[in-house]
């Protein structure tokens, strides 16, 4: 039986550089909470199914050139468009289980030498995390995992800024995992504490993301 049956579910952010293991550990969290009984979706971001989602993913795959600001707001957009169906999947007590949200908006945006404040500024409203885990590992050691995809970003020297950026965008409510370690160890710390706040966020309100 589903324990999150009357409450409603928990927003659950993955954050982390490229290549940090998040996409592997949100799915390996994602059926271990099905398993047990939980209503839980795998959400992403950039979500590139909508036409926004497709202008990111021409950007990303350098098939277009956009301006700094204007991909930064793609983005941003991004999630605003699937804000109305986060709240109505939480409110029905569905965990969403999300790979990337605001933080690596502002993150890999002001990797690029934008204000951070402005870059924060778009995402206000957007509905608060109850858990943000950052899986952290040195740049170094994620470029050496196979390598990088080949998308814009994805070099050493930019994603060893957008490390700094994370590391002052974190609060003390964020969960760090040393993503360097064995994947069933930072397997089982995120079944932890993502049952945790399961339990916890039952019966508390859903807020707005205000930095
Ligand atoms: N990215 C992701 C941003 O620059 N801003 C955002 O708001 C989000 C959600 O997109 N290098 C970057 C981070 C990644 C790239 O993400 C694609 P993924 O998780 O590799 O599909
Ligand atoms: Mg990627």
């Amino acid at each position: 039986g589903s324990s999150n049956s009357s409450g409603r579910g928990a927003l659950v952010v993955l954050e982390g550089l490229d290549r940090s293991g998040k996409s592997s550990q949100c799915a390996r969290l994602l059926s271990f909470l099905q398993g047990k009984g939980h209503r839980a979706e795998g959400w992403r971001f950039p979500d590139r199914g909508t036409s926004v989602g497709q202008m990111i993913s021409a950007y990303l795959a350098n098939e277009s050139q956009l301006d700094d600001r204007t991909i930064h707001l793609l983005f941003s957009a991004n999630r605003w468009e699937k804000r109305g169906l986060m709240e109505s999947k939480l409110l029905s007590g569905t965990t969403l289980v999300v790979d990337r949200y605001s933080y690596s908006g502002v993150a890999f945006s002001a990797a690029k030498g934008l204000d951070i404040e402005w870059c924060k500024a778009p995402e206000v409203g957007l509905l608060a995390p109850d858990l943000v885990i950052y899986l952290d590992v040195q740049p170094e050691k994620a470029a050496e995992r196979g390598g990088y995809g080949g998308e814009r970003y994805e070099r050493i020297e930019f994603q060893q800024k957008v490390a700094e950026h994370y590391h002052s965008l974190r609060d003390p409510t964020w969960k760090v995992v040393d993503g360097s370690l064995p994947m069933e160890t930072v397997e089982d710390q995120l079944r932890e504490l993502a049952t945790d706040c399961i339990q916890e966020c039952n019966g508390k309100p859903l807020t707005n993301l205000a930095w």
